[in-house]
């Protein structure tokens, strides 16, 4: 057992389209506890250190304003190997060609409003956690 915690993210296309129910209940379905839950809005600054591997590439000004656009609804969820497990429950990045039966593949069709955010590793989820939840552990 490797029990890990990850930060997700229902980014504000997930809370537009009142998906956070749906989002939510896929995980917690799949046995993953969750360990905090936060509706906020993102700043610039959070933003940018957020996606802090992106913010050179051409994508990211629109997906910054997109991901300023509204309330989101951030995550800590836990569980034995969580951070690969809400990857897999997540989907492909691109909605268009994620697998039907993830997130993405039943419920987004787009590359950048893709509905959810997974920390893609150990590191980034040690990261991405102290970001969004300085007061929440990053570890068990
Ligand atoms: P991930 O969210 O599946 O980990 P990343 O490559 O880390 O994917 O990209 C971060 C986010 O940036 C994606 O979830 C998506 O919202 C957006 N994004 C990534 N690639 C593109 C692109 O080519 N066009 C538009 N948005 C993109």
């Amino acid at each position: 057992m490797s029990i890990e915690r990850t930060l997700v993210l229902i980014k504000p296309d997930g809370v537009r389209r009142g998906l956070v129910g749906e989002i939510l209940s896929r995980y917690e379905r799949k046995g993953l506890t969750l360990v905090a839950l936060e509706h906020r809005t993102a700043t610039g600054a959070l933003a940018d250190e957020h996606y802090a591997e992106h913010t050179s590439k051409d994508f990211y000004p629109p997906l910054r304003k997109f991901i300023l656009s509204g309330p989101l609804v951030a995550l800590v969820l836990e569980g034995d190997n969580a951070i690969e497990c809400v990857r897999l429950l997540n989907g492909k990045t691109d909605g268009r060609v994620a697998e039907a039966g993830s997130i993405r593949g039943d419920l987004a069709l787009s590359n950048r409003e893709n509905l959810v955010h997974g920390s893609d590793s150990a590191e980034s989820a040690a990261r991405e956690l102290t970001i969004w939840f300085p007061d929440v552990s990053p570890s068990v």
